[in-house]
């Protein structure tokens, strides 16, 4: 099948999802067309399956905003016509969905009837999409999708609940390559980050106020008072520097390591003991799923889909919204010991293999089936 993905190329989960997710289809025989406006971060391998075509806007000193909208959808009619795409999966509803049902319908008055699957991801409905400014464009987008899946069981019930939703929405979780996260590093170089008495604590995000950086750090705090430890905290944002004078008062800025956006993902999950993900709200937390398949056992809060992912006392403990004592004393009954430390890595390996690409991606197949079948 010539499958058309649209997704948000630079650091979040659903561009990873996305990008992943035709990396996927391109080795399962598909033939994969990326349209967005810039290489999506993760896609190095660029094949004969594989496609990039960039949307660019034409700056124009009329417009105070550009319309990437517009542009977007006139790219997907000019991409579906020259390599004679067979289906768009639009990640992120907004404005992605739009721009495609606006494809959808040019295509049409051309006699060309392409299907259109909706992924949504989580901020698109829980965030950002249910303000009333989207509220009416995100509804109809949904509404007007051929298939539309959600990444979790929770964030299908709150797109059921913040949207007047009148389309069925499939639940497809996201997936990891278990085998492509198994410590392929013989020698993780631990000692780069920490002396080999200390355990490695990780929180890997784009450092927003729904991440609770301050929790991930109070959550440290405490552990570090009773075990030799570090933090690692990667990603880009606007909590970055608050959550640096957190650290400086609190004392323990030479323990914290912020080390920004970094490719190595799977290298510094490597060389971690515990990954922490305490956020305010999470459709699923991919980045729970990448720790576990390392095998990095999980404290999290247990809002949203992250008790679809992190099982409580298997892969990790979840505790409630800004329980900073619960998460820490979870974290220590995990490090203290090195066999119950041992014993979670493995479970949390073992959970994640549910979600491993080989059982996921038919399940998207099956998916593009039945939005085909609508459009015949
Ligand atoms: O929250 C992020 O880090 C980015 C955001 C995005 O849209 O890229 O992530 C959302 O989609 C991910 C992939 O499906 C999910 O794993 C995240 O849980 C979800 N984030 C939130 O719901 C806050």
């Amino acid at each position: 099948m010539k499958i058309g993905i649209v997704c948000y190329p630079t650091f979040g989960g659903s561009g990873v999802v996305a990008t992943e997710l035709g990396i996927a289809l391109a080795e399962r025989g598909h033939e994969v067309h990326f349209i967005t406006y810039k290489q999506p971060v993760r896609l190095e391998l660029i094949s004969r399956k594989i496609h990039y075509h960039e949307v660019s806007v034409p700056d124009y000193p009329l417009f105070h905003y550009q319309p990437y909208e517009l542009a977007l959808s006139s790219k997907l009619v000019d991409m579906v016509k020259l390599y004679k795409i067979d289906l768009l999966h639009v990640h992120y509803a907004i404005p992605h969905a739009y721009a495609g049902y606006m494809a959808k319908q040019i295509l049409a008055e051309e006699g060309i009837h392409i299907p259109m699957v909706t992924t949504l991801h989580g901020t698109d409905i829980t965030l950002v999409g249910s303000h009333p400014v989207y509220k009416p464009a995100v509804t109809f987008s949904i509404n007007n999708s051929d298939v539309v899946t959600s990444v979790s069981e929770s964030l299908k019930e709150d797109t059921l609940r913040l949207f007047d939703i009148n389309n069925d929405i499939n639940v497809v979780p996201n997936f990891i390559d278990v085998a492509k996260y198994s410590n392929p590093f013989t020698d993780c170089q631990r000692d780069l980050m920490a002396e080999k008495h200390e355990r490695i604590i990780t929180h890997i995000s784009n450092l927003r106020p729904v991440k609770r950086i301050d929790d991930v750090i109070e959550i440290f705090f405490r552990i570090q008072k009773e075990i030799p430890s570090k933090l690692l905290i990667v990603g880009e944002g606007p909590e970055k520097e608050p959550s640096e004078a957190l650290c400086r008062k609190l004392g323990i800025d030479d323990k914290v390591i912020f080390l920004g956006n970094s490719s190595e993902i799977n290298k510094i999950l490597c060389f971690s003991d515990l990954f922490l993900l305490p956020s305010e709200k999470e459709s699923f937390g991919l980045a729970a799923l990448e720790a576990m398949a390392t095998g990095v056992p999980v404290i999290s809060s247990n809002t949203g889909g992250l008790v679809e992912v992190n099982e409580q006392g298997f892969s990790g403990f979840l505790s409630d919204v800004g329980d900073v004592e619960d998460m820490a004393k979870n974290a220590l009954k995990i490090l203290k010991d090195p066999e119950t430390l041992q014993k979670f890595k493995s479970q949390a390996k073992q959970a994640a293999m549910k979600f491993d690409t080989k059982n996921i991606i038919p399940l998207y197949e099956s998916v593009y089936e039945n939005a085909t079948s609508k459009v015949l």
